[in-house]
């Protein structure tokens, strides 16, 4: 009697395809291949290797070789390998890769900021999101004339202002919209160089010689808004004064208070 053994060259029945889910969602890559000798299936991702039955983190691949990824994160993104191989060393594979999308996220953004009047100033946003959101910057409409300019480079957003003019102190917000959400991240302008108001402003110096404005309230709000702190000089006695006359005020009262026990028990 013969054995005939009937050799088939494995192949993919079913190559997985490519992904796109949510940040959260579970990611899903199906692969099936047949051939005889059987094949087995496992898949890589860089460094990781898992075979049916085997667990990484939130990854794992069933028993019939599905892929399942769960709870996705935007570092799960990448190319992932399904590779299939019988006991005669033969093996194939297969690339698929897996795309997330998320919300808006502003990953850097210039801080408040301290402008001499008539100089040039550029502050600039960075954003990620997928689907690749849209970014404006949000300011005050007098703001909106011929000396500021928007341009977009490698992901990071500028707001050119070729000259600072008074007009330009105030709010900017960096806004980044997609269909999952919106970020916004706000940062304050002070022109440095004019007569601050005298209502409601103080009058910061800056190196000595030129001034910018903040807010009153700013002041003795234990923040540094001054490049030399004076906005915060005079308070911490103030603060210790009003403190010691607090305590002070108790320990009177409290002494009137055992004089007048000691009369009434007397
Ligand atoms: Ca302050």
């Amino acid at each position: 009697m013969v054995a005939v053994i009937l050799f088939v060259p494995l192949y993919f029945i079913q190559h997985p395809v490519d992904v796109t889910v949510r940040r959260g969602a579970v990611a899903t890559f199906y692969c099936f291949a047949d051939g005889s000798p059987k094949p087995k299936l496992s898949w890589r991702k860089g460094d990781v290797y898992l075979t049916p039955g085997q667990r990484f983190g939130r990854i794992q691949v069933l028993e019939d070789g599905t892929l399942e990824i769960g709870n996705v994160q935007v570092q799960d993104e990448g190319v992932y390998t399904c590779i299939a191989t019988n006991n005669m060393n033969h093996s194939r594979m297969s690339n698929t890769s897996l795309t997330v999308m998320y919300p808006p996220v502003i990953v850097n953004m210039s801080t408040d900021t301290i402008a001499t009047k008539d100089t040039r100033l550029t502050l600039q946003c960075e954003v990620k999101g997928n689907p690749v959101p849209a970014v404006t910057w949000v300011i005050k409409d007098d703001v909106q004339s011929k000396y500021t300019k928007i341009m977009t480079q490698d992901g990071i957003h500028y707001l050119n202002i070729a000259r600072v003019q008074n007009s330009h102190e105030g709010k900017f917000i960096c806004e980044a919209k997609n269909k999952l959400g919106t970020a916004r991240k706000e940062l304050f302008l002070n022109v440095q160089g004019r007569t601050c108001r005298a209502n409601d402003e103080f009058t910061c110096h800056y190196h000595g010689i030129d001034a910018h404005c903040i807010p009153k309230a700013w002041v003795c709000d234990m923040d540094k808004d001054c490049a030399d702190n004076i906005d915060e000089q005079n308070c911490a006695t103030d603060v210790v004064f009003h403190g010691v006359r607090h305590v002070m005020v108790i320990m009177i009262v409290e002494i009137i208070q055992m004089n007048i026990e000691i009369h009434v028990s007397c």
